[in-house]
């Protein structure tokens, strides 16, 4: 058996968190009531009997009625800096998370405002843990090209300090080529691009993402063993897949943690990665990811695989990755 201390002590690069899903229902009580929100919950206890989730939209309409109570600056930093002193516990030293700007900057705050507030959470992470980061702007693809275009012309001012782009929200019905042409524009602009696909959606969606997107790693990406060709192309161009093991079962993508492919992908050649995606919600950060998976077969050796992977499908510079693999 892998142990705990085991997992916990690998060194890991977490690839797939929205800090918006690292919201825990203690601190989105406590904000509620210091910005004076009303939110239809009357306990914590309250609001993690409503995380029962059937599908990936019965989560999303939560977690966005959720990021309703941040709405400072210092509100942001505050959120950055839960996840990373949580995360750290879990032996992550370098995390590359999404932000959603659509979700704030719809309900009147300046992209500045999160965006600074959310810089302010990493200088003290930094400081205070070691930790590293990179920040992906992420496309709402249930909202228009139109408005990912004018998200991106908000983000203009910071792209300096923006690290790349990603898409993400209700994935069934918005396929990649909706933003084909934003994705080029923020290729014009020197970012590199992640998308989620194959999540709730089809291998076509993954070709889509490779082919009109340019994309460097698939978020999710667990509709590839769906695909024969695709999956012989994930392996052969080591394509890396940001996986998510308690979100999946979470939001029924799979029934049981008996099903994940996770395990499959990883000794069919995929370059996968482990990764808790919105772990406020989904019953658990990094380390609980790679111990759900433990429990289906999962060696020491394929633990420790998974957080190289990691640091190889990153954002570091080789020194860095070097560094930790
Ligand atoms: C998400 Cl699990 C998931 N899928 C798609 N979009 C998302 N945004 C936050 N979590
Ligand atoms: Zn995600």
């Amino acid at each position: 058996p892998v142990s705990v201390e085991y997992i916990n002590k690998l060194p890991k690069a977490e690839l797939h968190l929205h800090i918006e899903g690292s919201l825990e229902p203690e601190f989105m009580f406590e904000l509620a009531q210091r910005n004076n929100v009303k939110i239809p919950y009357n306990s914590v206890e309250e609001v993690r009997a409503a995380y029962k989730f059937h599908n990936l939209q019965s989560f999303l309409d939560i977690y966005y009625a959720g990021a309703s109570v941040l709405l400072k600056r210092e509100d942001f930093a505050e959120l950055l800096l839960h996840y990373a002193r949580r995360a750290h516990q879990d032996g992550v030293v370098h995390a590359e998370f999404f932000f959603d700007p659509q979700t704030h900057t719809d309900r009147g705050l300046p992209f500045e405002l999160v965006f600074e507030g959310l810089r302010d959470g990493m200088a003290i992470a930094n400081k205070e843990l070691g930790m590293t980061f990179k920040i992906i702007l992420s496309f709402l693809r249930h909202l228009s090209e139109e408005a990912a275009f004018a998200t991106l012309e908000a983000a203009k001012p910071f792209l300096d300090r923006i690290d790349g782009v990603g898409l993400d929200s209700s994935e069934l019905g918005n396929p990649p080529e909706k933003f084909a042409r934003v994705f080029a524009a923020a290729k014009e602009l020197g970012l590199p691009r992640v998308a989620h696909a194959g999540e709730e959606g089809p291998p076509a969606y993954i070709w889509d993402s490779l082919k009109l997107l340019d994309v460097c790693r698939v978020d999710h990406g667990v509709a590839t063993s769906k695909d024969p060709e695709l999956y012989e192309h994930i392996i052969k161009t080591q394509m890396p897949l940001t996986t998510c093991p308690c979100s999946n079962v979470s939001l029924r993508v799979f029934n049981d943690f008996k099903d994940l492919n996770v395990i499959e992908l990883l000794r069919a050649g995929v370059c996968v990665t482990i990764n808790s995606d919105d772990p406020a919600y989904f019953g658990g950060y990094i380390s609980k990811n790679f111990e759900v998976l433990e429990a289906v077969g999962m060696t020491a050796e394929e633990a420790a695989k998974m957080a190289k992977n990691s640091f190889t499908a990153s954002w570091l510079d080789e020194e860095s990755k070097a560094r930790w693999s």
